[in-house]
């Protein structure tokens, strides 16, 4: 470490040292960090001071953890612009990256009363439930849990939803129009569920989603629950003020 006299905590030393081996391009995105022990000998620390900084860093998003593999250099974010409706599939090949979709489950489902207040349905009407990873250059981003409704919408049970994007089944193979959505984004930790899906530790930091997107006729079509990885998404919006 630089300095025993320095009045900066030493956890705070160390952060700033990883945070220039980041900036310099010394550590690149992807790179494994070196073990709280290994900065413990390396800068003659303890390793709870090595946990400290390094803790303090996958907070701030720098660096993510992966469990049992140890904390790494986060990547650059993907941006999700909050402007166009856009699918999953068409932001991720926008950024040059190839998106890919692990279905975890499909089925039909009576509508809840939630579920219901969202879609305009009667508490039991049939709702198809599409959960499903999605991955971009194979490592995973996201856990979408869509419903949709619409007359026939079980045919959707017998799509492969693994190599096609929803929304282009929607729009192309049953004539759907998707014209605007509704999302909300709250901030919040991953439960165990989740984390083992996203490989991540549980309670890391998430982005939760909720979609509602309407056809021609403004139908809600789809509600979608989703999570991204915190340390992977950036939402991008554009605003306007009255004139
Ligand atoms: C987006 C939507 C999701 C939709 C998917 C379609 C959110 C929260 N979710 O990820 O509702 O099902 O795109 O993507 O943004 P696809 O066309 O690639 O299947």
């Amino acid at each position: 470490m630089q300095s025993r006299k320095s009045p900066l905590p030493r956890y705070y030393q160390l952060k700033e040292i990883m945070r220039e081996k980041v900036t310099s391009g010394d550590w690149k995105p992807g790179d494994l960090i070196p073990s709280e022990r290994e900065l413990g000998e390396q800068y003659g620390i303890s390793r709870m001071t090595a946990r400290q900084a390094l803790t303090e860093l996958v907070n701030e998003g720098l660096f993510y953890r992966e469990q049992g593999k140890g904390t790494f250099v986060s990547r650059n974010k993907i941006t999700q612009q909050l402007i166009r409706l856009t699918g999953f599939t068409e932001d991720i090949s926008a950024r040059g990256q190839a998106p890919a979709t692990r279905v975890l489950s499909m089925h039909m489902i009576p509508a809840t009363e939630d579920l219901a207040e969202r879609l305009r349905l009667h508490v039991g009407q049939p709702i198809f439930r599409l959960q499903r990873l999605r991955l971009a250059d194979n490592e995973p981003l996201a856990i979408e849990r869509s419903h949709l409704s619409f007359i026939g919408c079980e045919r959707l049970l017998d799509e492969d939803l693994e190599t096609q994007s929803l929304y282009r089944v929607l729009e192309s193979r049953y004539g759907i129009q998707l014209i605007q959505a509704e999302q909300e984004l709250e901030a919040g930790l991953t439960n165990e569920e989740d984390a083992k899906l996203l490989n991540l530790p549980i309670g890391s930091p998430a982005l939760y989603t909720r979609r509602t997107t309407y056809t021609n006729r403004d139908l809600p079509i789809e509600y979608a629950r989703s999570v991204y990885c915190g340390h992977k998404y950036t939402f991008y919006t554009h605003m306007l003020r009255n004139q």
